[in-house]
C-alpha cells in the first residue's frame, strides 16, 4: 500500500481525504510524521498555491506527498472569494465569519451561481502531477446543516436539495471537487502499479 504525506493543516480536509481513500492507501498528516510546518501559501493561483505547498512539504522531507488548494468562485462576485477563500474576511477570521461576509455581499443579487475547484499537486517518486476537481451550484440564501467545514452551510451543488453541510460524508465526498480530484489522483496512481 502506498504511503502518501498530505500538506495539509486542515483537519477537515484530512478527514475527508482519509474518508475517500479508506484502505486503498495510507495518508500521514504532519503531525504524524511529526513536521510542525507553517506552510507557505502566496501565489495568485490555486494550482500555484497547491504546487507550492506539495513542493514545500517534499524539500523538507523527501517523501512522496500531496496537497490541495481549494477555492469558492461566485459568479457575481466576480470569481471572489477564489484564491483568496480561506482570509476573505480578513487575517484571522472564522469559517463563520466568511460566510456571513459572503451572504452580505449576495443580499439582493439573483444570479447565486457559484463553484468549488480544488486543485490537488501530488509528487510522486520526485514527479509532479495535477488533478482537478470542481462543483458547480449556488450560494443559499441561509446557512443550513453542521457536517463539513468552511463555506458548505452555503453551498448547494447543482441538483441536491441540501447544502454540503447537510449531507452525510460518504454523499459530500461522491461529489465534491476534492471526491473528484481525489478519484483521478487514485485513477493515476492505480496506473503506475
Ligand atoms: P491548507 O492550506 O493547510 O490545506 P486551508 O484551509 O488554508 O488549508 P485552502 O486554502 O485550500 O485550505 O482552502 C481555503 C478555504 O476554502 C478553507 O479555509 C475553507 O474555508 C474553504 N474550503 C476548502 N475546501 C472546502 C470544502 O470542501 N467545503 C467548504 N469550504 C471549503
Amino acid at each position: 500500500m502506498d504511503t502518501l504525506v498530505f500538506a495539509t493543516n486542515n483537519k477537515h480536509k484530512l478527514r475527508e481525504v482519509r474518508e475517500i481513500t479508506g484502505t486503498l492507501m495510507s495518508i500521514k498528516s504532519l503531525s504524524d510524521i511529526e513536521l510542525d510546518a507553517d506552510i507557505p501559501e502566496t501565489q495568485e493561483t490555486i494550482e500555484g498555491n497547491a504546487r507550492q505547498k506539495a513542493r514545500f512539504i517534499y524539500e523538507k522531507t523527501g517523501m512522496d506527498c500531496f496537497a490541495d488548494d481549494t477555492g469558492l468562485e461566485i459568479a457575481a462576485l466576480g470569481g471572489r472569494p477564489g484564491v483568496y477563500s480561506a482570509r476573505y474576511a480578513g487575517e484571522g477570521c472564522s469559517f463563520a465569519d466568511n460566510v456571513i461576509k459572503i451572504l452580505e455581499e449576495l443580499q439582493g443579487i439573483e444570479d447565486r451561481s457559484a463553484c468549488f475547484r480544488c486543485v490537488i499537486c501530488l509528487i510522486y517518486k520526485g514527479q509532479e502531477a495535477i488533478f482537478e476537481g470542481r462543483v458547480d451550484g449556488e450560494i443559499t440564501l441561509d446557512q443550513s446543516g453542521a457536517e463539513g467545514f468552511g463555506y458548505d452551510p452555503v453551498f448547494r451543488p447543482e441538483k441536491q436539495s441540501q447544502t454540503f453541510a447537510e449531507m452525510p460524508a460518504y454523499l459530500k465526498n461522491g461529489l465534491s471537487h476534492r471526491g473528484r480530484a481525489m478519484q483521478k489522483m487514485l485513477q493515476f496512481l492505480s496506473q503506475l502499479q
